[in-house]
């Protein structure tokens, strides 16, 4: 399989740290592709041009994150990050989703803030999406004492919106999520030292 990727996108860090968490290392190519870059080939493959895409060793293309490590999942080895049925599953997809629109609302600060002419912004935009994140954090913090020593999709996708957060603090003009958030806290200095989340830790 080959994944298409940049290292500074969480959403790939989702399918990488799946990669990893499922045994698939080796049986996983990574293919650097900045999709903002003329050069980009991964609309031949994904009519979003997004990464990450993934492509599969019987040529079949999988995109959307969610779509990446549910696949992923699928095919490798170790406990499921897709419980397969019950309320295990729509836990973990809630959570799943509620990384994931903590990681959308971070995008569009960042594009907001750092890929508009000055003239151009709207403060309410970023304004709306840090009240967005401010919902889902706390949300986290609520299910914090339940998340225990276990792994899913929604952990994987919890942990990378938190570090995401870390790592582009300065450019959503310092928005920070540990104060009056402890068990959150607590738990993701916990979650960050997985060698999935140390190996994958993302840079530009
Ligand atoms: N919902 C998608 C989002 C993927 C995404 O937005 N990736 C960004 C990089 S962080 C991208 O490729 N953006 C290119 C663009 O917007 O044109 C997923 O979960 O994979």
């Amino acid at each position: 399989m080959k994944i298409m990727y940049v290292p500074a996108s969480p959403y790939v860090r989702k399918a990488l740290v799946t990669v990893i968490e499922k045994g698939l290392a080796d049986k996983v190519e990574k293919v650097r592709d900045n999709p903002f870059e003329e050069t980009t080939k991964i609309p031949d493959f994904n009519p979003a041009g997004k990464v990450p895409t993934l492509i599969r060793d019987d040529g079949g293309v999988l995109f959307d994150s969610p779509v990446i490590c549910e696949y992923l999942d699928s095919v490798g080895t170790g406990p499921k990050l897709f419980p397969s049925g019950g309320e295990a599953r729509w836990t973990a997809l809630r959570r799943q989703a509620l990384g994931d629109a903590a990681l959308d609302a971070i995008v569009v600060i960042i594009n907001e803030m750092h890929r508009r002419p000055a003239d151009k912004q709207h403060p309410p935009v970023v304004e709306r999406q840090a009240r967005v994140l401010t919902r889902c954090f706390d949300m986290m913090e609520r299910d914090a004492a339940a998340l225990g020593n276990d792994i899913t999709v929604g952990h994987i996708a919890y942990g990378i919106a938190l570090g995401h957060l870390d790592f582009r603090e300065e450019m959503v003009g310092g928005i920070e999520w540990r104060t009056g958030r402890p068990k959150l806290a607590a738990w993701f200095a916990t979650f960050n030292q997985r060698p999935s989340m140390q190996a994958t830790i993302p840079h530009i």
